[in-house]
Order: structure tokens, then C-alpha cells, then sequence
């Protein structure tokens, strides 16, 4: 057991692999995320909230600036919640299609098939919002700043995918913009801002995915 009062402690839990292992277990882990999609088609499968926080765990799990953790997750399985953040959304998105967006943009979405419509925020058993703090008060009521909090909040919201895809469920990062409605609904303080929410849950039986790929390794890699 670790004391609270030592600055250092041994690191405990850090596990080698012999190489060939190492190797394997890599390319495994590779293989299995290869599978991974992002889903717009839901089925309203229920998922066990135990799963979700699992999930959630892991993600908490992630390094952050100075530590601080900047991260606010909400897991909302509420009906009632979650049609009321479909509204907003939809709201927020209907005015994205027919104004915000730009020619080239509304061009970059166009294999994506992407619309003002999002029944999956009605049908996917949980929507987890993501908040990133970019303060905290501390105890005597002062603003204490968090450091590095996209990096952090980005990595934590990955390993969450990642955690949700093991587990075999699968998720859309969803970003309507604005996304202050977020606060209101589900009651967050000033110093939370959404990041971006987190569809989860089974696809539905009949769910497709664009017809796109990665780039290649050597697109995207460079070795010296
Ligand atoms: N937020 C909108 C538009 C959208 C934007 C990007 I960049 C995407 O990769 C996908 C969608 C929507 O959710 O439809």
C-alpha cells in the first residue's frame, strides 16, 4: 500500500514482456482496434451501467498536465435527458447544415453522409458529455488554473473509445457546436466546458459505416 506521506514510492506495477512478446501483443492490440468504426446506426440494446463505468475508470486512468485531471464525465441513460439533448443538438446542427458551414467543409463531410437529424441521441442506451476544466476553485474559493487540458482531456477521451471498443461496444464522437446547451441540461458549473459527447452502445443489426480507410503507415510515420 502506498503512503500518502512518502513523496516517491516504488513503481510497482509496471510489467515486461520478453521481445517476441512484446511484438505480439502489440500487433494483437493493433488488429483489435483496426476493427474499430466509428457507428451511426444504434440499436436501443441496453448496456450495463457496471460496463459504462468501467469504461469510464479507464479513461481516468489517463496522464494529464501537472496531474490536474481536467476531465468531467457525464453518463446520461435517461430518457427523458437524452431527448432533451437530441433537441439541442438538432437545433445547434440544423443551423450548422443550412448556415455555419462552409462550402468546403459541408464537402469534407460529404462521404461521411452526415446530417441535422440525430435519432442515435434518442436510441443509443448512453451518452457520456465529456467536460474539460480549464479551472478548478480550490478551498479557499480561488481559481486554480489546469495546464495542458485539450492534450488531457483528448488523450482521457481516446482511451474512453478505446476502453468502449474492448469492451465491444461501439461509439460516434459526436460534436454539435455549439455545445453550451450541454451545461444547462445536465446541470455542470462555469468551469466545465464540453469537450464533446461520447454515443455509446450496440450498433444496430442492420448498421453501416462509410466506405472509407486510414492513411497508410508511411503517410503517417516517419522513422530517423
Ligand atoms: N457536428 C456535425 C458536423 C460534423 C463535423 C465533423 I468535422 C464530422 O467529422 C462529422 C460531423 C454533425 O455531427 O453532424
Amino acid at each position: 500500500m502506498s503512503d500518502a506521506t512518502q513523496k516517491f514510492i516504488p513503481l510497482a506495477n509496471y510489467r515486461e514482456y520478453p521481445p517476441d512478446e512484446m511484438l505480439s501483443r502489440a500487433r494483437q492490440f493493433r488488429k483489435d482496434l483496426q476493427r474499430r468504426r466509428t457507428v451511426r446506426h444504434y440499436s436501443d440494446r441496453p448496456v450495463k451501467q457496471t460496463v459504462i463505468e468501467e469504461c469510464i475508470k479507464a479513461a481516468g486512468t489517463a496522464p494529464s498536465g501537472a496531474n490536474k485531471q481536467p476531465w468531467h464525465f457525464v453518463a446520461v441513460q435517461d430518457q427523458t435527458v437524452k431527448h432533451k439533448i437530441r433537441v439541442a443538438a438538432e437545433e445547434e446542427e440544423h443551423e450548422f447544415y443550412k448556415r455555419r458551414a462552409t462550402d468546403e467543409w459541408l464537402e469534407a463531410l460529404e462521404p461521411l453522409d452526415t446530417g441535422p437529424e440525430k435519432p442515435f441521441l434518442d436510441l443509443a442506451p448512453w451518452l457520456i458529455a465529456i467536460f474539460s476544466e480549464s479551472y478548478e476553485m480550490n478551498d479557499d474559493g480561488e481559481k486554480m488554473r489546469n495546464y495542458y487540458v485539450r492534450e488531457s482531456v483528448g488523450i482521457a477521451t481516446g482511451m474512453l473509445i478505446t476502453a468502449c471498443h474492448r469492451a465491444g461496444l461501439a461509439t460516434l464522437t459526436h460534436t454539435p457546436s455549439p455545445m453550451g446547451f450541454l451545461n444547462k441540461i445536465l446541470d455542470r458549473p462555469e468551469n466545465e466546458k464540453p469537450f464533446l459527447l461520447l454515443v455509446v452502445g450496440y450498433p444496430a443489426d442492420d448498421a453501416k459505416v462509410p466506405n472509407i480507410t486510414k492513411k497508410s503507415f508511411s503517410e503517417i510515420t516517419t522513422f530517423i
